[in-house]
């Protein structure tokens, strides 16, 4: 595990570094709440021991940062602490903490303790993806794809630069299934997914918009630089027939429209009305085709 420290005293921080080193996980440590939660916002942690007592931000303050910032990942928070008493344990709950372990440390309860941690860490992380992936293709599904793109505005805002919205259609998809049946249209929805993935590159991110339709977002993308992204997608799409079971193929194609924000005052409404105008204009001249 990707373990981040945070404890003032120095002695105790590299025994607790050691420790978790030696349990083998990937241990981040610093001196204070305060260098903590820097180092929070630029990395992601799974796990995080803070000191109780700590000068500039307590490990009860530091909870409470992590716990309101919201980030995809939940970090598990685990309190270390030599003070006694119910009132202490309270205000760490309170606080989001998950879990306390008492000074000194012992190694075969700490080690123990980050079972547990591993275990909810896991069972998070299982029920975001869940909650994240469309069933039917593996992508993002529309609430995860949608959250990716209010991400995506907020970064070009404050970096500068534009972002691309891609809006994807399926043309005459409701043919296929006519023909061949929905089950072999799920296929085609899934072999679809598959080439959309391919082709983009590993930030870019894509998503299923609703039935056969799709977001693709494109990190600092022109408007040049997205069309022809596109017309990659595009051609990824319609060069090759899907296979189906029962041999035989199927040939699809996609429109796509693209809308280009370009500043601060773009919202994601807009941006996908925009795109949607655009697919609009990419079907009726005759589909098979990108318009920006
Ligand atoms: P156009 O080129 O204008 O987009 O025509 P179209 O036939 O693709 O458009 P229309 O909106 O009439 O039909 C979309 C079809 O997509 C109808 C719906 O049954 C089908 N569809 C939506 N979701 C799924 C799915 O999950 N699986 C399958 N097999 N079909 C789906
Ligand atoms: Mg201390
Ligand atoms: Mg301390
Ligand atoms: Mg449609
Ligand atoms: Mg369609």
């Amino acid at each position: 595990m990707k373990i981040l420290v945070a404890e003032d005293d120095a002695t105790s921080r590299l025994v607790l570094g050691a420790t978790l080193r030696s349990l083998g996980h990937d241990v981040t440590a610093v001196e204070d709440g305060a260098a903590a939660l820097e180092a929070w916002r630029r990395d992601e942690y799974g796990l995080v021991i803070s000191d109780w007592l700590m000068p500039l931000l307590d490990g009860p303050g530091l909870c409470r940062h992590i716990r309101a910032e919201h980030r995809p990942h939940y970090t598990y928070v685990v309190l270390l602490t030599s003070l006694e008493g119910k009132g202490n344990y309270l205000s760490g709950i309170e606080a989001g903490a998950d879990d306390f372990v008492t000074k000194p440390l012992d190694r075969d309860v700490l080690a123990a303790r980050l079972s547990v941690a591993e275990r909810i860490i896991g069972l998070h992380e299982a029920l975001r993806v869940e909650a994240t992936r469309d069933r039917l293709t593996g992508l993002l599904n529309r609430g995860a794809i949608l959250d990716a793109l209010q991400r995506e505005l907020l970064r070009a805002a404050r970096e500068g630069g534009p972002t691309a919205t891609m809006l994807l259609d399926v043309d005459h998809f409701k043919h296929v299934n006519d023909t061949y049946g929905h089950l072999v249209g799920d296929i085609v929805l899934r072999e679809i997914a598959q080439r959309l993935q391919l082709t983009l590159r590993p930030y870019d991110r894509v998503g299923r918009f609703g039935g056969e339709e799709f977001i693709v977002l494109i990190t600092d993308g022109d408007a040049d630089q997205s069309a022809l992204i596109a017309e990659r997608i595009r051609t990824a799409v319609a060069a090759e027939p899907v296979d189906v079971p029962g041999g035989e193929s199927v040939s699809v194609t996609v429109s796509i429209g693209i809308a280009i924000g370009q500043s601060a005052a773009d919202a994601a409404d807009g941006l996908l009305a925009a795109a949607d105008i655009a697919l609009y204009r990419a079907k009726a001249n005759g589909r098979d085709r990108v318009e920006v």
